[in-house]
């Protein structure tokens, strides 16, 4: 049994919301093989058809609000509960699944579906259930609302804290991550040169694999119940 103490960072990625109902987007029935990525997660998409994107983005909030957190996302809250030092989720999953299941310490790098950005001013608001290009901004009234997510080209949220919490590291675990989008893809590099030892929980090796000092395979809903019961219970 390990101790729960030191200083962890976990990233997530489609694969730990898959046994929720909501789909990846590379495996075999992924969303990228039946929406093309250039029309619906890219800036030039969005100003060539808004309402393409937005009605992408609409059903996948409306499938995300129906959805529950699976065992795997209970167990790393469960593991947060318990853990003594610095714990931090970051996710690439633009759904509140981890923020449901009660992790307390989560960063959206990629975004979030139930927030609304305003492409003339910035101003960030809570999505509606169904959102429109033309609905006005509530700060500058402007009728250029985007959702909240970030797209290919587009810099991703909070790098400054999520590089610093990987060279701090003493352990970096990726759950269901394919590994072939950057940065997210060079967090073991960036947290093994620091010196953390790297696991990656994964139904499949990613592209990145080699860069771990461990893998494990299977579904996320198994692995990460069983890798969460490998540490002793703490004081909390
Ligand atoms: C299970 C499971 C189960 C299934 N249990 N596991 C050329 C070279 C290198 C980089 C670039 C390049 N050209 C352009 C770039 C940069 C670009 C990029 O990486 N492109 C690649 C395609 C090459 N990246 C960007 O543009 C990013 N911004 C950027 O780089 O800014 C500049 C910068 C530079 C340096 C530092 C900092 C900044 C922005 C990326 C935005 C990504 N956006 C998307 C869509 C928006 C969000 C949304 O709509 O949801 O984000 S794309 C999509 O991919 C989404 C995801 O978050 C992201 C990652 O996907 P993920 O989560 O890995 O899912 P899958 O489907 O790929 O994999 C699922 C995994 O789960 C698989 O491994 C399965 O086996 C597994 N699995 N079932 C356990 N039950």
């Amino acid at each position: 049994m390990k101790s729960p103490v030191g200083r962890l960072v976990i990233l997530t990625g489609a694969g730990i919301s898959a046994e929720s109902g909501l789909g990846t987007f590379r495996d075999r029935d992924g969303l990228w093989t039946r929406h093309d990525l250039s029309k619906v997660a890219t800036p030039e998409g969005f100003a060539e058809d808004p309402a393409r994107v937005h009605a992408f983005y609409n059903a996948r909030r409306a499938n995300a609000r129906a959805a529950a957190p699976n065992a795997a996302h209970l167990a790393l809250a469960a593991l947060e509960r318990r853990w003594s030092g610095d714990f931090l989720i970051v996710t690439q999953n633009v759904d509140d699944l981890h923020e449901r299941a009660g992790s307390r310490n989560v960063l959206h790098m990629h975004g979030v579906l139930e927030g609304a950005l305003c492409a003339g001013c910035g101003h960030r608001w809570p999505a509606s259930a169904v959102m429109a290009a033309d609905d006005p901004c509530p700060a500058c009234a402007a009728p250029r609302t985007r959702p909240d997510i970030v797209w290919f080209g587009e810099y991703p949220y909070q790098m400054e804290r999520i590089w610093q919490a990987l060279r701090a590291a003493d352990l970096f675990v990726a759950i269901g991550t394919s590994g072939t989008v950057y940065p997210a893809a060079a967090f073991a590099q960036d947290a093994a040169r620091a010196g953390a030892e790297c696991l990656e929980l994964n139904a499949e090796a990613s592209a990145v694999a080699s860069d771990f000092h461990a893998l494990r395979i299977g579904p996320a809903t198994r692995l990460v119940p069983e890798w969460v019961a490998e540490w002793r219970d703490g004081p909390g």
